[in-house]
Order: structure tokens, then C-alpha cells, then sequence
């Protein structure tokens, strides 16, 4: 069992069922491949890895059939096997009849293929009769590493950096061949190495060996690495006086830093930017806009396969005597909206979900839809900053889900429902975007489980998944990650499956329930709803829940910042009345009087009660459902899970107490029964 956490879901362990293993066998006599490719070589190792795992067997990789049945065939390009039509480029099919045959247009979607194979064997499905087709609905499926030069990760919780800048290029971990195997299972083809708060260093040189070191690794994958870049860096590292995208000097810089680049990893990604935000200097320096800057980059680009990435999230201080009444959640669509239009065709502008920042729960950002002539990309968080770092269990594809399921109702009135979803904007159909992009800020670092807590694999596992296929429900796919990782027990896949399609919605009980969200404090992680000091009042916790005598929540309507308006009326209707407005959302936009009754029957206040104290006994529920999994589960495993659940019930205790002691002084009532301890 010893390293049960470090494979991952990549466990090819032999299937202990004689009959099946040798039915597997009996489809599975040889595979076939031809042509060199790497990608290709790399599909065929797998499988041959996978299978020696799985049926106990070296199964021999020959260059063709000839006559022979009863083996699989790997095929792209022309061969036959491939309706050209039901596939894109990198989507696959694969059949079986006297042999299997795994075909894409591309060696990237074998390998895919393959993967899929292997996973039907993973999890014990039949392969006999196999006829599947499936592509990748959104084009670049990334990662984002938020890790730094010195090997730190900001908002990293497993531990440091994977990767060793220090030996890089000379020493070749191979723990990163194991990253690109699993970034690959799940059809993840690009990845940003550095973190958005960029170094100008990751431009110099130096760097760029060191990164090409990585994309040497990453290439038979089909992974390509992209970088983050400091806006400055022209001054920084290039010795300009300015970094003025519209400066002559300036775009020569930049065009000869990619030459540069793509000189040495010709297949390299493009850039990601963060400007203007957060302290990070952007062309608004130089009185630009977001659009003159990303367009500079796209035009360094421009004789290289390489986009921009533009990051959305910007808002400037919010609350400040020149800025009394602004609102921090109207902030990306006020600097973007009107830019519609305005980008080169190599940028994409990276959103993320919510309009905030990662909350537990956000309704989805109103840029969404409002951007038909600009490709958008959506950008969560799998590192769980504010969802209690690595000790909380929180399965997140019911958060990606929620948001990419949201009817932003751009089509309008009539449309039939669910036409104009987040997804549907994301992955292109709607206003038929050029470029297609999702991007995951990944929870990976150095501990040996990859995640810190074990249960966070299944979010990385999630986010790959829902990337390749937004439709795939958040059941099915805890289901294949528990199967593929922990166990293959009936009973036990169906109580982890459970706990895990639970998790969200119990931390977000204890955590922020109704539409509140997290107080702020600089590691996003102790309850501090008090926190009122900030150089910046967007800084603070008051700023966000605006607790009174009178209620709780954030006036988002009409008489209050009218963040609503930036909404369709379709959605706007049901969220600015509070009798319609969702209880999830509630708080978002509506200062809720203490004593106003709710859906529930109950007050605003009772409900609170009610969600922080059942939030909190839920994980003791956890807990007690984790302790019936045992005999089924590798002990290092259960014994690590099961002292995390622990920490997370005290602190889903004090995160309920926090808060409500908090809330209590405001709203003077007493904490209802059954709630009350005796005194
Ligand atoms: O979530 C916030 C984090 C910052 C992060 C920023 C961003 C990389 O607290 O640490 O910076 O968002 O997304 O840029």
C-alpha cells in the first residue's frame, strides 16, 4: 500500500476477479502502433504499463495487425476506425469488434483514447462491446501554478513547489513525467508553471532553460507550459525605461523575448497576466487600457501557435473616501465590458467564477454572456484557499458545476432554459468564440500525496474531468475517482461518494452559509468576521457581511450598489427580491432584517443558527461515516483522513462560534433551541 497516495488515480493494480482479468486478456492479445511520434510512443507505453498492471501480463507492442484479432489497435490520422466527422482534434473514438481500435485525427487524442480504455479497465467495465466517441469540449484545459522562484506556492497547502528551479535544468526530477501522466489522463493539455504575482526572472535566460527543461517533459504528454509574466519586465530585466505597451521599444522587447522563447520550446503556450491588480503594475500605469496590453503581447505572438491569457480579476479600492459607494463585485465587468470588441484574436480573458474571489459560494460572474466578441475563459481555484486549505474536505466539482450551470440568460426571454449557460459561453457554442479556455489553480506542491489531504486529489481528478466534458455529472465522477484510487468495495465506493457529494454544501453551512463569505484575514483561513482594519476597506470583513443592528448582507439591489443591473432581467427578477432570491444567494444581495422570516419558516437569524450548528455536527457525521470505510481503505490513508476530519470538526466549531458570537452582538437574540447548550 505504501504508495497508494503518491499514484494517485493512475493505479494499475491486477484485477483480482480471474474471469474478468482474463476476459480483459482475451481483447487484449498485442497493441499495435505505428508511426514515430512521442506522443504516440507515450500512448502505447501506457497502455502497455497499464496493462502489465492490471492483467499480470507483458502484453507485446508490434508494428501492425496483419490478420491477427483479439488485440488493440492504437490509429491516427487516416486509418480506419476514424468517422472523421464525429471528432475534433483532439477527441477519440474507440470500438471494438475483432479488434479495439483507438483513433483520433491527432496522437494527443490516442492518448487520450488510451487513458479512457484504461480507465473502462480500472473500473471494471466491459470493453467487448465498446463504442465511444468523445471530445474535448473547451480547446486549452490548463492548470495555473501559483509557485514562485524560491519554491514557495502561494496558497499552496501541499507543501513547497514541485518544481526545483535550484537544479533545473541539469537534474530532471521524475516526479514531473508522473505529473504529466496524470495532468494527461484527464486530457489537461497546458499548464502555467509560475505564479500570476510573476517574477520578471522566469523572462530571463537563465529561466527559460529551466522551463524548457520542463517542457521537454511535458511535451510527449501533449502538455504545453505557458508562463506568467511580470508587465514590466521591458524595465526590470530589458533595461527600458518604460513598459508602455503602445512604446515602440517596448513591443520590439517583447517580440524578441518570445523569439527568444519559442526558440527553445517551440511549442510553447503563450503568456498569463495579472496587471493592474492587486499592486501588480499593468498599462493603466501608462494611462492604457487591459486591451492595449494583452493586444502588445498577442502581436509578439503573432508568428508562433501562442495566446494570451488576460486575467479579469482587477478591482480597484473600494470603499474609500473618493470611492464611498463602489462595490468590489462590479469591478471586472465595469474595466472589461466595455472593451468587448477590442482584443486581438490570440487573447483570451480569464474570469473567474464569481465576481469576489474563490468563495465557498458565489453566484456566477456577471461577464459572463456580456462578452459575445471576446473569448472567455473561466478560472477556478481546486487549492483551497478559502475552503479550509488541505484539513477541510471539500469535493469541489459541485462548486464548478453550480457556476458552469448557471443560466446567464443572455439569449433572452423565450430561449429555452438553460441555452445560455456559463458553460455554453465558455465552451464556444454561444457566440462561437474563436478560442475556448478553462483554467484550474492547481493544488499540487511537493508532500508526497501530491494534495496534503488525500481527498483533494479528487478535485484536481474533478476540475480535468469537468474540463474535457462540462456535462459529466459530479456523482459520476466521485464515483470513477474512489474506484480508481481507494477502493472498488461496493458499499464503501457508495458512502465516500456520498460524503463527498455532501462536503461543499456542510462546509459552507458552517463556513459562509446564506450567501455570506469569508471574512478576510491574510491566510484565508480563521474566522475573523470582526476584521475592520485594512489599508483598504475592501480589505476588511465588515466590508462584505455589513452586520447591524438592523441585519446582515450586502445591499446589492437597487437602493443599495445595484450590482444586479450588471445581470440580465431574467436573472435579475429572481435575485433582487428576496422572496424569490435563492437562500444560497440571499446575503449576496439583500441587507436581511434579523427578524425577517425566510422559505424555512424560520428568521433570518434561526436559519443562520440553524446552518452554522447543523454545518458543524455534519462533521461529525463525517467523521462517523469515514470510520465504517476502513476495512476497505489503505490504512496510511484512512489514518491521515480520519485526523483531519478531526481538526475539521473543532474548527467547523469555531468557525459556527466565531461567527455567531460575532453576529449575536448585533442581532441580540439567543441562539434557539435545540441549538442552546444548557447553561
Ligand atoms: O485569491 C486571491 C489570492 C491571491 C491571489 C489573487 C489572484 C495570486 O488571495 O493570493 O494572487 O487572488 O487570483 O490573483
Amino acid at each position: 500500500y505504501a504508495d497508494d497516495g503518491y499514484r494517485l488515480w493512475l493505479k494499475y493494480d491486477l484485477i483480482k476477479d480471474v474471469a474478468k482479468r482474463e476476459a480483459y486478456a482475451r481483447s487484449a492479445q498485442f497493441i499495435v502502433v505505428s508511426g514515430n511520434s512521442l506522443v504516440l510512443k507515450t500512448a502505447a507505453d501506457e497502455l502497455q504499463t497499464g496493462l502489465q498492471g492490471l492483467l499480470g501480463k507483458t502484453i507485446p507492442i508490434i508494428a501492425s495487425a496483419g490478420n491477427r484479432t483479439g488485440g488493440i489497435v492504437l490509429a491516427f490520422n487516416k486509418t480506419p476506425g476514424t468517422n472523421n466527422q464525429l471528432v475534433n482534434d483532439e477527441g477519440y473514438q474507440i470500438t471494438s469488434k475483432s479488434n479495439i481500435i483507438v483513433s483520433s485525427k491527432t496522437d494527443a487524442g490516442v492518448l487520450y483514447g488510451v487513458f479512457a480504455l484504461l480507465r473502462q479497465l480500472q473500473t471494471t467495465q466491459p470493453i467487448d462491446r465498446l463504442s465511444l466517441t468523445s471530445n474535448p469540449k473547451i480547446r486549452y484545459r490548463l492548470l495555473n501554478h501559483w509557485d514562485n522562484t524560491n519554491g514557495t506556492i502561494e496558497r499552496g497547502y501541499a507543501g513547497g513547489s514541485l518544481w526545483k528551479w535550484f537544479e533545473l535544468p541539469a537534474t530532471v526530477d521524475p516526479r514531473y513525467r508522473v505529473y504529466a501522466r496524470a495532468n494527461a489522463s484527464l486530457g489537461i493539455n497546458g499548464t502555467v508553471v509560475n505564479n500570476v504575482n510573476a517574477s520578471a526572472r522566469f523572462l530571463t535566460g537563465e529561466y527559460i532553460e529551466k522551463v524548457a527543461a520542463l517542457a521537454n517533459v511535458f511535451r510527449p504528454y501533449g502538455i504545453r507550459i505557458y508562463l506568467s509574466v511580470y508587465f514590466p519586465a521591458p524595465k526590470v530585466i530589458g533595461g527600458l525605461k518604460t513598459a508602455d505597451p503602445l512604446d515602440p521599444e517596448v513591443r520590439k522587447w517583447w517580440a524578441d523575448k518570445a523569439k527568444e522563447i519559442y526558440t527553445v520550446i517551440p511549442d510553447f503556450g503563450g503568456f498569463l497576466v495579472k496587471a493592474n491588480s492587486e499592486g501588480e503594475p499593468g498599462p493603466q500605469d501608462y494611462g492604457r487600457n487591459h486591451a492595449d496590453g494583452a493586444n502588445m503581447l498577442a502581436e509578439a505572438l503573432a508568428p508562433y501557435d501562442g495566446v494570451v491569457m488576460w486575467r479579469a480579476f482587477v478591482y480597484k479600492a473600494a470603499g474609500t473616501p473618493d470611492r464611498p459607494k463602489a462595490d468590489r463585485f462590479k469591478a471586472a465587468y465595469e474595466e472589461f465590458k466595455h472593451l468587448d470588441g477590442k482584443f486581438n484574436k490570440k487573447v483570451i480573458v480569464q474570469v473567474k467564477n464569481g465576481p469576489i474571489d474563490f468563495q465557498p459560494r458565489e453566484p456566477f460572474s456577471p461577464l459572463f454572456g456580456n462578452m459575445p466578441q471576446t473569448p472567455l475563459s473561466i478560472e477556478f481555484q481546486i487549492t483551497q484557499e478559502y475552503l479550509g486549505h488541505a484539513t477541510h474536505w471539500v469535493y469541489e466539482a459541485p462548486l464548478f458545476k453550480e457556476c458552469l450551470d448557471s443560466d446567464t440568460y443572455v439569449t433572452g426571454k423565450g430561449s429555452p432554459s438553460g441555452a445560455a449557460t456559463v458553460a455554453k459561453v465558455v465552451d464556444g457554442s454561444l457566440h462561437g468564440y474563436g478560442l475556448t479556455a478553462i483554467a484550474g489553480v492547481a493544488n499540487t506542491g511537493a508532500n508526497r500525496n501530491w494534495t496534503g489531504n488525500p481527498m483533494a486529489q479528487a478535485n484536481w481528478y474533478a476540475f480535468g474531468r469537468l474540463a474535457w466534458d462540462h456535462t459529466l455529472t459530479s456523482e459520476t465522477i466521485a464515483r470513477e475517482w474512489v474506484n480508481m484510487t481507494l477502493t472498488k468495495e461496493i458499499q464503501t465506493v457508495k458512502t465516500i461518494t456520498d460524503l463527498m457529494l455532501k462536503s461543499r454544501e456542510i462546509f459552507v453551512n458552517y463556513n459562509t452559509p446564506l450567501g455570506l463569505s469569508t471574512p478576510w484575514t491574510g491566510e484565508h483561513f480563521a474566522p475573523e468576521p470582526w476584521q475592520n482594519q485594512s489599508s483598504r476597506p475592501d480589505w476588511t470583513a465588515i466590508y462584505y457581511h455589513r452586520a447591524d443592528s438592523v441585519g446582515l448582507g450586502f445591499d446589492r439591489t437597487t437602493t443599495g450598489s445595484n450590482a444586479l443591473e450588471q445581470y440580465r432581467p431574467e436573472v435579475q427578477q429572481r435575485w433582487s427580491n428576496p422572496e424569490t432570491c435563492p437562500l444560497p444567494y440571499l446575503l449576496w444581495f439583500h441587507h436581511v432584517p434579523w427578524t425577517k422570516k425566510l422559505s424555512t419558516g424560520r428568521t433570518l437569524w434561526n436559519e443562520l443558527c440553524t446552518r452554522f450548528y447543523t454545518g458543524a455536527d455534519s462533521v461529525g457525521w463525517m467523521q462517523q461515516q469515514w470510520a465504517q470505510v476502513k476495512p476497505a481503505i489503505d490504512p496510511e490513508i484512512f489514518a491521515d483522513v480520519t485526523g483531519r476530519l478531526e481538526t475539521q470538526h473543532k474548527e467547523a466549531i469555531w468557525w459556527r462560534d466565531a461567527w455567531l458570537l460575532y453576529l449575536q452582538q448585533y442581532s441580540r437574540q439567543p441562539i434557539p433551541a435545540p441549538f442552546k447548550k444548557p447553561e
